[in-house]
């Protein structure tokens, strides 16, 4: 048996990036009179940024009607990522924004196995309370022996400081933990942290094969289509998880 089970959100839990957070900054760029509107493909290469806020001031810089002052920046930067966690809210509440095939499930196998879970993200704590809350009910945080997000953990993924954070808050050793994650990155933080990765490909990383991880496939409502092959073609439990640990 593994000792916890961490998940990543963004992408992993649900298609936030695309179908949330991505409308939601058109949406606020639109509401706050800012003339860029990013496109799905422009989104995916702004994805080499972790952190919303981060990501826009990475973006600014290419802007040639960005404010110019720095200190301007950042107070754009900030109104707009401000009110792209609400209108993300609002996506959220209006159940436009599902969990991925076979998450609940998988939740709900670790809990019965007495698994702990735990949230390792590089994104707001409100964004994932906004998820969590609409999906699993007021009592979500109370399911999860850890959450740590963006602001208990600055220093963003690729950096394994998110992953360092919740073994810790856990009190479980990094190879008794397993780590579900969709990016480049958040496999890179998991593996520095010493923490075997499963990854589940998403609409951003569709191909996502990297070295060290345990599997991975696309999708985890289906055991079609995983390298190595899960078991059985139904969604994948936990028991395939601990089965492509041992191996
Ligand atoms: C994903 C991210 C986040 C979101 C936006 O991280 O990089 O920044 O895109 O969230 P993960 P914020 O997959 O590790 O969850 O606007 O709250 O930063
Ligand atoms: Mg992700």
């Amino acid at each position: 048996m593994i000792g916890a089970l961490l998940w990543d959100v963004d992408g992993t839990l649900a298609e936030t990036e695309r179908d949330g957070h991505l409308l939601a900054f058109n949406r606020a760029f639109e509401a706050l009179g800012v003339p860029w509107r990013w496109g799905t493909a422009r989104y995916g290469e702004l994805l080499a940024v972790a952190g919303g806020y981060e990501r826009l001031l990475h973006d600014m810089a290419q802007q040639p009607d960005a404010p110019p002052q720095p200190v301007e920046r950042a107070a754009l930067a900030r109104r707009v990522h401000q009110l792209k966690n609400e209108l993300y809210a609002r996506i959220v509440a209006a159940g436009e924004l599902p969990l991925r095939e076979g998450v609940a499930a998988l939740l709900a196998d670790c809990r019965a196995a007495g698994v702990a879970l735990g949230i390792a993200t590089t994104s707001s704590a409100v964004n994932v309370a906004a998820l969590l809350g609409r999906h699993l009910g007021s009592s979500w945080r109370a399911q999860f022996a850890a959450v740590v997000c963006a602001e208990q953990a600055p220093r963003k993924k690729p950096d394994p400081q998110v992953y360092e954070h919740a073994l810790a808050a856990l009190a479980v050793p990094a190879q008794a933990a397993v780590a579900i994650e969709d990016s480049p990155a958040g496999v890179a933080a998991a593996r520095a942290a010493g923490v075997a990765v499963i990854v589940t490909h998403s609409h951003y990383f569709p191909q996502l094969e990297a070295d060290g991880v345990l599997a991975a496939g696309p999708s985890l409502g289906s055991g079609a289509g995983w390298r190595p092959a899960a078991a059985d073609a139904g969604r994948i439990e936990l028991a395939q998880i601990v089965r492509w640990r041992s191996h």
